[in-house]
């Protein structure tokens, strides 16, 4: 035993606490990355990938979760680095290659996440203080850590099914307070975890014990998981009302506030960051729709005079606030129609906008050919505001924001 650790001793560095906690952050990373692959194919989907338009605040729903539980991981992690951190100081340091491999990923593993969720949070803050591409880092970051979550769950999978439940858990925490007040009922506790246990648990757990004796004072468990609660219950309420309409009224940190702007609906990228006022009120503009060589070309009236429907959808941004509104204009699919495009045509959106990422985006042929799919061109019962896409914008159902394209120019049926 050393005295570092001795020092760091505490009645939450424990297996059992480990295992709380660890089951709440692997639940955590799961979700996130569940939530994330679905954020991911939306936008880059395979050829054979179909999407559900219905519930039409799916991803909502399902972004709105991916945040959370990603702001949620904070807390978590950090409670979990709290309990195992006398770890770092175990000795010898290495004793051989699996040990030290299994060091290694553990180190990989706690940095890999901590990057991961920050990057994730200032993502929503869209601040990138950083020089790599933020999505495509979050995504190969996103397998990285599920393989790294698979390999610790595998090593550890003795303690974590030792410590799993509580009842079990208790008995040893006699063991392990035997053995803290009295080193010498070591070698009883060997005797009694020996190979005898089932789950061959016994060199792990007696080095976690020996590395995390019992002492009084410090932190009791109850306090600790109380903490922990408030914190995580703490961070999620403050932020998830930018999803999560009934908490809308404590949303303090979420970087949107539902009903904050231009027709009561949060703005992303302004006209003026993607540069396109001029164009988008131009007297001239024209929506062209190009399918099979055919091209025409329709001004804002005649899109008008089109039959209009109403739809009530969500902008729902994958930075996870998101905004429900109505919006009125032309079905998408009638415009297919029109142009006598084949039914299982997808369709490219192109935007005003000439640079950005999201200036032409893709849209499957489940979502052409829904009804709730609009040109919109009015927005909360107003003619469409500039910041919101004026002359006329995609508006879909189940789709993440960024291909809810705004000032459209051209839509190409490929
Ligand atoms: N042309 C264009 N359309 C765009 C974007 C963009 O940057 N350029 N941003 C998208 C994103 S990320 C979101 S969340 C929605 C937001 O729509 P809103 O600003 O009307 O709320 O617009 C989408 N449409
Ligand atoms: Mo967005």
């Amino acid at each position: 035993m050393y005295e570092s650790q001795r020092a760091l001793a505490s009645p939450v560095r424990n297996p059992r606490m480990a295992t709380v906690i660890g089951r709440l952050l692997g639940a955590a990373f799961l979700i996130c990355f569940g939530t994330g692959l679905y954020s991911h194919f939306l936008q880059e989907p395979l050829d054979w990938m179909r999407f559900a338009t219905r519930p039409e605040f799916l991803y909502q729903v399902t972004q709105g979760t991916h945040i959370v539980a990603g702001i949620a991981c904070f807390p978590l992690l950090l409670a979990k680095l709290y309990i195992v951190f006398p770890e770092l100081f175990a000795y010898p340091p290495v004793r051989g290659l699996v040990h030290f491999l299994e060091r290694a990923s553990i180190a990989l593993f706690v940095g890999a996440s901590l990057v991961q969720i920050t990057i994730g949070l200032l993502n929503t803050y869209q601040w990138y203080p950083w020089p790599f591409p933020f999505r495509q880092v979050h995504f190969a970051l996103g397998w990285v850590l599920i393989g790294l979550l698979v390999i610790h769950i595998g090593v550890k999978l003795p303690v974590i099914t030792r410590y799993w439940s509580k009842s079990t858990s208790a008995d040893d925490d006699h063991l392990v307070d035997a053995v803290s007040n009295d080193r010498s009922a070591n070698a009883e506790a060997v005797r009694l975890w020996g190979p005898s246990r089932p789950g061959g648990v016994t060199g792990r757990v007696l080095d976690y014990i020996d590395a995390t004796p019992r002492v009084a004072g410090g932190v009791s468990r109850r306090g600790f998981l109380t903490t922990v609660g408030v914190a995580t219950t703490a961070v999620v309420a403050l932020t998830a009302g930018q999803t999560f309409t009934p908490l809308n009224a404590v949303n303090l940190f979420g970087p949107r506030k539902k009903g904050v702007g231009q027709q009561g609906v949060p703005v992303n990228r302004t006209s003026e960051q993607a540069l396109v006022a001029d164009a988008a009120m131009a007297a001239g503009w024209t929506l062209t729709l190009a399918v099979a060589g055919t091209e025409r070309s329709f001004t804002r009236s005649e899109l008008l005079a089109l039959p209009q429907t109403e739809v009530r959808l969500p902008i729902a941004c994958v930075e996870g606030w998101s905004q429900m509104a109505s919006w009125r204009g032309v079905r998408l699919r009638d415009l297919a129609d029109l142009m006598d495009a084949a039914p299982d045509s997808s369709f490219r959106l192109i935007s005003l906008e000439e640079r950005g990422s999201f200036s032409k985006t893709q849209m499957g042929r489940e979502y052409v050919r829904d009804p709730l799919t609009l040109v919109a061109l009015e927005l909360n019962g107003e003619t469409l505001d500039l910041e919101h896409g004026y002359p006329a914008r995609m508006i879909a159902p189940g789709r993440p924001g960024v291909l809810q394209t705004k000032w459209l120019s051209r839509i190409e049926a490929i």
